[in-house]
Parts: C-alpha cells; structure tokens; sequence
C-alpha cells in the first residue's frame, strides 16, 4: 500500500531507482538485458551520472526538457535516468510517431536538449535546441570526469513528462514528479504483481508510454529486479524469441498482442513462456476469450488492469487467482474511486456512470494547457473519461469511453482525426468513424461515408485507403468502409455514432 509520508520531502528518482541499489551492495545486480547488452545497476548508475554531467556541463538548468527519441535500450535508459538525476525532467518520444505529431510535441514540450538515434533520421533543430546523436551522447560522457551526484530535488518537483493524445485528440504533455513512479511501484507492483529481485520484466508496450516505463524500468528497478529491453518490432515471433532467449518471469503485452500472438501460436510458432510467472494486459479491455484460450495454451493468467498516462499506470486491477476475465478487478490499494452521474452523484451497484479516480500518482498538470488541466486533473477527483460499473462483489467492468475516442491496439484514435483524413477526398461528403469489434471482441475504426451527388463511386474505397495510408498510422486506418445514403444525426446535427456502430 501507498503511504507517501514514507518518503522525505529531499528524493530523486533516479537515486532511488538506480543509487539506492548500488548504496545496498546490490551493485553487481543485473539491470537491463538488451540484445547480447548486459548492464548491472553499477554500470547503469554510472552511466546515469555521467548522462547528467554531460547534460550539466553543456548548460542543462533544473527543470529543462530533455527529449529522448531512441528506442528501448540501455541508451534511453541512461538517458532517462541521468536527466533526472540531473534534475531535469525527461521527456521519452515513440520513435514511431509520425513527423507531423512529433514536430507538434517538440514544440511544444521546448526541450532544451534532444538525444536521438540518427539511424531513424535527423529531427529538426530548433532556436535554443542542442541535438545529441545517442554518439555524441556517449563522446560526451567519455570526457566528462568525474561523474555528477544526483541533484537535491523535492519529491513533488517534475521528473518526466508523457506525451498522451487521449480526451482530446490532440497531444497533450503529462507531468509528473520525482515521487509517483515510487508510488506506483509500492503500490500496483509490489502490492498486485508482488514484485521481486529475482523477477526478470519484459514488455510489448515501450518505454515512451506511460504503461512501458513502469513495466520495463521503474518496476524492476525499484526491487532490483531486472528488465529485458527489445529495440525491435514486437511481432509475435520476435516475441516468442525474446521469450526464449532471455526467460522473462513477468509478461506485459496489451490486448492485441496476445490476440496475434494467440494466432502464430495456433499456426504453430514456436514458443515456450515457462519462464513466465504472471501476464498483464493493459490499454483497453481485455475480452474474456482472449483471456481462456491463453490460459489453456500457456497455463497462464492475464491480470487485466486499468491505467492511465495522468495516474501514471495501472490503479484497478484483476489479482493472480482471482480474476475475474472481462473485468477490470477492483481499485489497487492507495487508489480510491468513484463511479457518478453527469451531475457528479454516487451511483449504486450495477449502474453505469463516470469512472473518477484519487491516488498520490496523479499527474499535476498538462503542459501548457491550463484549460485542459482545470477539466481533467482540476478537482480532488481525476476524470478518467471511462464508463464503468461495479458488480455485486465489487469488480469494476469496463462500459466504454464518455467521449468518442477509441482505444486500438492500446492506442488513442479520434475519430474526428481518421474523418476529416477522408473528407479530403472530393467525391465525399460525409464522413462518420466509429469503433466496431471484430472476431478477437476488440475494436477497430470502420468509416461510414455518404458520397456527394454526382460524384464517382468507383475506386473510391481503395482511393480512401489510400489516403489513410498517407496521412494517418497504421492503428488508425479504417479496417472498412461503408457506402450510406445519409449519417443519422440528432436535432442540432451531431453525428449519432453509436447508431452507427449497430
Ligand atoms: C483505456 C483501458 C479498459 C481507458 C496506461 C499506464 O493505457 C494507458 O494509458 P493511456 O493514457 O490510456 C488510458 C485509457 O485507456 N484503458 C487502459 N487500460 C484499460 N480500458 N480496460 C483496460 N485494462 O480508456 C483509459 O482511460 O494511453 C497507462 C499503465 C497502463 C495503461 N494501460
């Protein structure tokens, strides 16, 4: 369970998470696995500091930006850890981010200094903006001697910040401080997963997402544990590989990726997951048959749990040997909730209403965007923007979203996003998306589109598809579109989207 007074007003993450092992004599432990890349938290330690006097000597100032686009490995790592030892705050970017998106987050996140993998392109510079190539990173740390100290910081200051497109659509920077990855461990990781040295952590979903930083970094660190890094694409045989090669205990993976994964397996690909002692599944709800068919495969439970970028990870959580499969389980200890109506009433048992969540994890802000701040995190209670109801025995079941985002492949899609992508099309003239489950229960985007009178009919789906391959990523293309008359809208025009998904 969470008790915050534990912690010192003076904490910085990054020595707790990497100093405080080596402060134990537990040093020599192993880290990070990476390939034929082995790091023990001594050699990562080091490496953070030397990060952070690079970053110090170069001109970094507590509180500066630094971007990372780098992809799951040791180098990211160091470079996560040493900017917050520095006391910077850390900013990790998906690498697959189209540029349009990641010219919009660098602007507006202002990092002072931007680290990158020049194999994946050079990103823009920008007035003010010093860009690293991870070589040049480590050139830099070669001649900085002696490596810093870890920088006195509150445990309230800001520490990383999370670019998250939820709600609204549009990238929004989450913050958050030095204490809520502790937070998070001491209460999802130790109290549900039951987090120990000896475990070995391996995730589908990345370190730049909120889901993947615990999961494969501050989980494993905060017990001395270890994390299995892969800089590849996880397509299930990469996976299968992984699994094999370096026998992870603890398995992360997202709904989609065990319904693929399910599919190779049952096309024969080979895998052995005997290492693995507890699955998790998280970004969307994990559908009950996805759920039994692999635990009669692997002998293995999925804990489907419930988290978000702002509570930083998973705050309602399914517990091993209890689960309840469709479910979200009920609230992790340190975490309280709340299920209203719209005008913010308790609801009972059985009914359907606003999902709001209390826990010392919450982020404190969206960079700059007070109004967004104000609507979301504003209150005592977060808004999770998910409908949810609670059984008799108090387990909390997913009711789907209060707005009309989508979560695909454990990802945000606006629908207004993939609709206006196709209305650049001249032959239509309405455009409506919605999310539809396939075979798996899982939801994908499907557009419905009313062609303008007089306008070609023919080719004009594989012309939209077309568009969609320019302009949109992949998880967010359209699996189908229909051709209709009209999109049925209310009194004042807004589309009824939910009488479209029928
Ligand atoms: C949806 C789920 C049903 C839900 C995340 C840390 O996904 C994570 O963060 P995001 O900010 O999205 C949050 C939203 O995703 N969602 C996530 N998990 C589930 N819906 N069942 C689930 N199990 O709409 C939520 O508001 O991208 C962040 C740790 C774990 C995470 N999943």
């Amino acid at each position: 369970m969470c008790a915050i007074e534990r912690l010192p007003d003076r904490f910085n993450a990054a020595h707790w998470f990497l100093r405080r092992m080596v402060e134990d004599g537990r040093g020599d432990r192993l880290a990070l696995v990476c390939d034929d890349e082995r790091l023990t938290y001594a050699e990562l330690d080091r490496r953070a500091r030397r990060v952070a006097a690079a970053l110090g000597a170069a001109g970094l100032r507590p509180g500066d930006r630094v971007a990372m686009l780098l992809p799951d490995s040791p180098a990211l790592s160091a470079a996560f850890w040493g900017t917050v030892a520095a006391g910077g705050v850390a900013v990790p970017l998906y690498t697959g981010l189209p540029p349009r998106e990641q010219r919009a987050i660098l602007h507006d996140c202002a990092p002072r200094f931007l680290v990158y993998d020049p194999t994946l392109g050079r990103p823009s510079a920008a007035p003010g903006r010093t860009l690293w190539s991870v070589g040049e990173m480590s050139a830099r740390c070669a001649a900085t001697c002696p490596a810093a100290g870890y920088a006195d910081t509150h445990r309230d200051g800001f520490a990383f910040m999370l670019y998250s497109s939820g709600t609204t659509g549009e990238p929004k920077g989450v913050m958050h401080r030095h204490r809520d990855a502790w937070v998070c461990s001491t209460t999802y990781a130790e109290a549900v997963l039951g987090i120990r040295e000896d475990d070995r952590c391996f995730s589908v979903a990345r370190i730049p997402f909120a889901y993947g930083l615990g999961n494969a970094q501050y989980f494993p660190m905060h017990a001395g544990a270890s994390a299995v890094l892969f800089p590849g694409r996880p397509t299930p045989e990469a996976v299968f590989r992984q699994v094999r090669r370096h026998r992870p205990t603890l398995f992360f993976g997202i709904p989609t990726a065990y319904a693929r994964m399910l599919a190779a397996m049952e096309d024969g690909a080979e895998h052995d997951f005997s290492s693995v002692r507890l699955c998790v599944s998280a970004g969307e709800a994990l559908p009950a048959p996805i759920f039994e068919r692999w635990r009669e495969r692997t002998g293995i439970e999925i804990l489907d749990g419930i988290g978000s970028t702002e509570l930083c990870h998973i705050f309602l959580s399914n517990r091993p040997g209890a689960c309840r499969p469709g479910s979200s389980g009920t609230p992790v200890p340190g975490y309280r909730m709340r299920i209203v109506d719209d005008d913010g009433r308790d609801l009972p048992r059985g009914r359907v209403g606003d999902l709001l969540v209390q826990g010392h994890s919450a982020a404190a802000l969206y960079w700059n965007n007070p109004e967004a701040t104000q609507r979301v995190l504003g209150g005592e209670w977060i808004r999770t923007g998910d409908k949810y109801l609670v059984d008799e025995d108090g387990y909390f079941w997913h009711a789907g979203r209060s707005d009309d985002m989508l979560r695909v492949s454990g990802r945000w899609v606006s629908p207004v996003e993939v609709e206006s992508t196709l209305l650049r099309h001249e032959a239509v003239l309405e455009c409506a998306v919605v999310g539809v489950r396939d075979g798996h229960g899982l939801v994908k985007p499907c557009a419905f589109v009313v062609v303008r009178d007089g306008a070609r009919r023919e080719g004009l789906e594989a012309d939209l598809h077309a568009l969609a391959r320019e302009h949109l990523a992949r998880y967010k293309h359209p699996r189908r579109i229909a051709v209709v008359h009209a999109i049925p809208k209310t009194a004042t025009g807004k589309m009824r989207r939910f009488l479209l998904r029928e």
